[in-house]
């Protein structure tokens, strides 16, 4: 008997990457502290008309749920994590984001000046969500709260490209969309511009 197939993780953990069961918390910086009274979500940049909404306004918007593996590039994978939250797919049909056609890139925009780039093509696809809840819960205020950038791996869905979870922000504040590619936080501190799990791309030199 092929006792292999009965294992979850067959074929969805990435090269040097590990099992765990736990959820590390990992950041560079102090944690923020969320006021829903001042809090403002901005989009700008490469699109039509630039956004602005409350937290009421956010949280008010159609949530879409995702589950996904996601893998941190200081080798921890952690399987079936469940989200939900806003997906840019859906800001976009619901014509509150309109790309310009030069956009071509997104940066996320965290608390503290953090930033995370990723192309717009990554930031469309199922993989990519504007995260609230975590595990059914709101997100606690060391994994993002209230709002975070999260990326992974949908097991069995080749089509897709997976980077390493830092391309997700935490505390996100706003999305700019841009014509040309900018390094975000830990790009610029030496990790890899395009961070693809399965190529291990970790680090420039990777
Ligand atoms: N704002 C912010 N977001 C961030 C980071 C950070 O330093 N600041 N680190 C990234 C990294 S390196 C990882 S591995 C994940 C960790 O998310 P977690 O703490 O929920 O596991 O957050 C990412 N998002
Ligand atoms: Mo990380």
């Amino acid at each position: 008997m092929d006792t292999n197939s009965e294992d979850p993780s067959r074929g969805r953990l990435p090269p040097g990457q590990l099992l765990t069961r736990r959820f590390p918390v990992l950041h560079y910086g102090p944690v923020p502290r969320f006021d829903p009274a001042s809090w403002i979500f901005r989009v700008w940049g490469e699109v039509e008309t630039p956004l602005q909404l409350t937290w009421q306004e956010f949280d008010a918007l159609p949530k879409t749920k995702l589950i996904m593996d996601i893998h941190c590039v200081t080798t921890w994978s952690k399987l079936d994590t469940e989200w939900e939250g806003v997906s840019l797919a859906t800001l976009i049909n619901l014509g509150l984001v309109k790309p310009t056609p030069e956009a071509a890139f997104v940066i996320q925009h965290a608390e503290f000046g953090f930033t995370a780039n990723l192309p717009l093509d990554v930031c469309l696809q199922d993989n990519f969500l504007l995260a609230t809840h975590y595990d059914g819960q709101p997100l606690t205020a060391e994994h993002g709260a209230p709002l975070r950038g999260v990326v992974g791996a949908i097991p069995g869905r080749t089509d897709l490209k997976d980077v390493y979870f830092w391309k997700g922000a935490k505390w996100l504040r706003g999305l700019e969309f841009t014509r040309t590619d900018r390094p975000g936080f830990w790009e610029r501190a030496g990790y890899h511009n395009e961070a693809d799990i399965w190529q291990e791309q970790r680090t420039q030199r990777d």
